[in-house]
């Protein structure tokens, strides 16, 4: 089976590096001439798993511009890139492709699914940790698990089965009848962790060790649950801070996404985090001063 992989950060080229260590043919797309310089120059993916041990492969690259058909695409650009991601591959995508979008945030969503209705557009929702140490060289730092599940309106999971390999090694994976739960899971989570632990400049694990910090949480947590309610999307059975919490915990040493980005200046996903469920809340007519509050002072942030 045929893989084209957009978006070579830390899940991208570990995507890459399973899907070729499960004997499939996978092609990394890389946006141009310089990064595939520097690709060819690294000799492909490295990976090293959580007991340090190393390994390598070599998944072809192409640019976006080659005109070879795309028949299966995963987009694992940040968020606010999946808009120029499309449009550079867009005369390439067969009728009927399946793209799978594994990302953080949401709202990007729709927006391809209305712009390819010929194409089946999956979700993706990752607990997997992983990190760049340099360009095309991925450290595992936690493993998680992937739900997947179509988002395309029109037709029925079991019509279109994905194809994934049975058994791919380091990464585990489930077909889900209702990907939108997982992703305003994943959703809510992140916008609990992310910016906050951005703003106060700590690892994950503070959140839940210090009781000022925990009391922030629960501010931002009410405020996610009052919206997905006024939605009614449910999200968990017991309380979204208790799962806050507990992802906190887990991954207690990590640097978030959103800290890592405002550290070295980069432009954060918080439009597609907290800026969706900030939208959601204006299309009720409810207040959420306190994500308000965290958007605006990511904002300042990154440009202070
Ligand atoms: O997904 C994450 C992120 O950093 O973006 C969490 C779950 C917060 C782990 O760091």
């Amino acid at each position: 089976m045929q893989w084209h992989i957009l978006g070579a950060g830390a899940i991208g080229c570990l995507w890459a590096h399973c899907l070729i260590k499960a004997k499939q043919d996978v092609r990394i797309i890389l946006r141009n001439e310089a990064h595939l310089h520097t690709y060819k120059a690294t000799s492909g993916l490295h990976y090293t798993d959580m007991d340090a041990r190393k390994s390598h492969s070599f998944p072809q690259a192409e640019l976006p511009n080659d005109a070879a058909p795309i028949t299966r695409l995963f987009i694992t650009t940040k968020a606010f890139s999946t808009q120029d991601a499309i449009d550079s591959i867009r005369h390439r995508l067969v009728d009927n492709a399946h793209i799978v979008l594994l990302q953080n945030g949401m709202g990007q969503h729709e927006q391809v699914c209305n712009q390819l209705p010929h194409c089946h557009v999956w979700g993706a929702s990752s607990t997997d940790g992983a990190y760049l140490t340099s360009p095309f060289h991925v450290t595992r730092a936690g493993k998680g698990e992937t739900i997947i599940g179509l988002l395309s309106q029109y037709n029925r999971l079991s019509d279109f089965p994905l194809l994934l390999p049975e058994k791919m090694d380091d990464l585990t994976v489930h077909l889900t009848q209702n990907i939108s739960l997982h992703l305003w899971r994943k959703l809510a989570i992140n916008a609990a962790i992310n910016p906050l632990t951005a703003l106060l400049d700590c690892r994950n694990g503070a959140l839940s060790s210090v009781p000022a910090y925990r009391q922030k949480v629960s501010i931002i947590c009410k405020e996610i649950e009052a919206i997905a309610e006024s939605l009614h999307q449910p999200l968990f059975e017991d309380s979204l801070e208790k799962h806050v919490f507990s992802v906190a915990e887990l991954t207690a040493n990590n640097f978030s996404s959103m800290h890592q980005d405002v550290t070295h200046k980069r432009k954060t996903e918080i439009d597609y985090i907290n800026g969706f469920i900030q939208a959601q809340s204006a299309l009720k007519g409810l207040d959420t001063p306190f994500n308000k509050q965290l958007i605006t002072s990511i904002q300042a942030k990154l440009h202070s």
